[in-house]
């Protein structure tokens, strides 16, 4: 099979046109490096959705480095751009730790219906799987009858075990078995899938606040890990990030994976991200199929879209 790698320069096509082959093409015809050029360059990283706080912060970057490095020309230009893009993606991710995390270590997905918080836990797990680490799903999502049937094919698919739920059953209460029975069971990964719409909005954050608290308390004096992924679809652009917000506040949200990559000119969301809402990109999704998600990593990004 192809390199993942190669995936997502074809899934990032798209993006590439817009962003980075936008920025080659003004770099191309510029016939100095001014402000005409910085401009033009701005309007490329807007249109890609990187939106105004982003393009501003990186054009006044690359203006100090130009000065700075007295440089003419414009192919030296393109590299500056993509190691300020890598340092924005980079500081956004905060300090690494090298630790093993505590296990069991448990991941709540969140966010609205159809980000992709299903098809991402199944293709999450089944890289655990495949790397011969046990996995438990929990159908925390009873909100629709459909959504536990669909986490179960995913189950079967990703050879991972399953808490299931009854429709309209408490979500809480499936969190929590879950985390009992990876306990028991010595299963170090727990993925919880989540609704993504309920009666009111005000319900669906009380849940999921509910369900962080459950989890807290299933793991116990003993501990482990909890991180709440905040699933985003990269094709809603600048538009997703205001909801992320609202997630961010009540379930205090510390990793996205940000979904649909492919097939969508809006991949700059990528940077926004990194620089308005400083929580890391931790996994990126390419393509509806099993294997088309991988950890995010920021240098092989910018690669990608730029090489
Ligand atoms: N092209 C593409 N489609 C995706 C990706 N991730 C999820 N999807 C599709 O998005 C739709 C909604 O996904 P689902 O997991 O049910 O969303 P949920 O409502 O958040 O659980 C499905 O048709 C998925 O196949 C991705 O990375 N790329
Ligand atoms: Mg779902």
């Amino acid at each position: 099979m192809r390199s993942f790698f190669n995936r997502l320069k074809e899934g990032l096509t798209k993006t590439q046109k817009a962003l980075a082959g936008q920025i080659k093409e003004v770099l191309g015809l510029a016939p100095a490096i001014d402000d005409a050029l910085f401009e033009q360059i701005e309007t490329a990283l807007i249109g890609a959705d990187c939106g105004l706080s982003v393009a501003e912060e990186l054009i006044e970057r690359l203006k100090k480095r130009c000065a700075k490095e007295k440089t003419a020309e414009s192919s030296a230009v393109l590299g500056f751009i993509k190691d300020e893009m890598k340092t924005i993606l980079t500081e956004g991710r905060g300090a690494e730790t090298s630790a093993a995390p505590a296990t069991p270590m448990v991941m709540i997905f969140v966010g609205v219906n159809g980000v992709g918080k299903t098809t991402s836990i199944g293709k999450i797990g089944c890289h655990y799987t495949q790397a011969g680490q046990r996995v438990i799903f929990a159908a925390a999502d009873t909100f629709r009858a459909a959504a536990g049937e669909q986490l179960e094919i995913w189950a079967e698919r990703a050879n991972a075990q399953l808490v299931g739920s009854t429709a309209g059953g408490d979500p809480a209460a499936v969190a929590f078995d879950a985390v009992q029975a990876a306990k028991s069971r010595g299963i170090p990964h727990v993925l919880i899938d989540t609704a993504g719409r309920l009666h009111s909005k005000s319900n669906l954050m009380a849940e999921l606040a509910k369900i962080r608290r459950t989890v807290d308390k299933a793991l116990g004096p003993a501990g482990g890990t909890v991180e709440v992924l905040l699933v985003m679809d990269a094709t809603t652009g600048q538009n997703g990030l205001a909801q992320a917000a609202e997630f961010t506040k009540v379930a205090g949200v510390n990793g996205i994976v940000l979904t649909k990559l492919d097939g969508t000119a809006k991949g700059g969301i990528v940077l926004a991200i990194a620089h308005q809402l400083k929580i890391p990109v931790r996994w990126v999704g390419i393509g509806e199929g099993i294997d088309d998600l991988e950890t995010f990593d920021p240098d092989e990004f910018v690669q990608a879209l730029f090489d």
